[in-house]
């Protein structure tokens, strides 16, 4: 088959959901918002990986569509979430470069912002570091997105196109160390150095600090040892089908 014609059949037919992965504080556990991801269930290939389809997606110049699908699901069980979420939970939502640096993107934005349940979520955009490049339209476009009230998140900060320049010249709200540095908590005799930097660089630039892919408590303490302000991870929960977010509460003793 057209592999093309498979995304759009896919949208049609329904074979894309999304899942929540809670965020939760570091010090209390308690939750703060949901990171939403993507899965695609093919009736025929089973589940295929979003890293794939995204990338596909991408390279296909389907991205916007697909977005907007996304946006769309978010959209169907935001009732269900405004009920589960607290208000000013945050939503992260991860945006593809094609998407971010195609023409309809601001109004993309708007038009899901403004189908949300009024002054409920904040809408926290998860962008990766090589989506920054063009310095000059990142800037404005950042400010762009701060005055229509949304955030930023760096996201998978660490994983190789990383230019600490960036972070200086941008305004984001939250960096998010990828879960390569946290994997390596523990697995060293003297705790980590280059994330005990990038944790002090974060704070000196007033950025709130994300864990992500936390799978111990050994790393969640570590993390909030170091002064990291927000965690998520299987440690904490993996994401979860709305049903499962709806009952889900974070195990505090
Ligand atoms: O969801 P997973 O758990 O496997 O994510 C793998 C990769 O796919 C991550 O880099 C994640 O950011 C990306 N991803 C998952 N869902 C979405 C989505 O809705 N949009 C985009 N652009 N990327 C997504
Ligand atoms: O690139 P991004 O950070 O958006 O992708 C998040 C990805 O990380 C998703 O694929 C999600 O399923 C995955 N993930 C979330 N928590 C953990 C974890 O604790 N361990 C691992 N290995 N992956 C995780
Ligand atoms: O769930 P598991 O048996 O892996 O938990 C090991 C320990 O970590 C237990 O003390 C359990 O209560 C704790 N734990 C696991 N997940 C969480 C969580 O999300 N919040 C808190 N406070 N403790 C947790
Ligand atoms: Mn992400
Ligand atoms: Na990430």
């Amino acid at each position: 088959a057209n592999p093309r014609k498979e995304i759009l059949t896919a949208i049609k037919q329904n074979q894309f959901h999304v899942v929540y992965q809670p965020v939760v504080d570091a010090a209390t556990l308690q939750p703060g918002g949901v990171e939403v991801l993507m899965r695609w269930h093919h009736p025929g290939a089973g589940e295929i990986p979003p890293d794939a389809f995204i990338s596909f997606a991408e390279a296909q110049k389907l991205i916007v569509p697909l977005t907007l699908h996304l946006f769309d699901l978010i959209l169907r069980d935001a009732p269900a979430l405004k009920k589960c979420l607290p208000p000013g939970s945050k939503l992260g939502i991860n945006i593809s470069p094609g998407h971010l640096h195609a023409d309809s993107f601001k109004d993309d934005m708007r038009k899901f912002a403004a189908s949300l349940p009024p002054d409920h979520f904040q809408i926290v955009l998860e962008i990766t570091e090589r989506d920054m490049l063009n310095q000059r339209e990142a800037t404005k476009l950042f400010e762009w997105l701060h005055l229509e009230g949304f955030e930023i998140a760096v996201d998978d900060f660490g994983t190789g196109h990383s230019a600490l320049i960036y972070l200086e010249r941008f305004t984001m709200d939250y960096l998010k160390i990828d879960r390569g540095f946290v994997n390596a908590i523990g697995m060293e005799t003297v705790t980590s150095p280059v994330l005990d930097t990038v944790l002090t660089l974060a704070r000196r630039l007033n950025m709130v600090t994300i864990a992500e892919g936390v799978e111990t408590p050994e790393q969640a303490k570590w993390l909030r040892d170091h002064g990291v302000n927000l965690l998520q991870g299987y440690w904490i929960s993996r994401p979860m089908r709305l049903e499962q977010l709806m009952t889900w509460k974070p195990d505090v003793d």
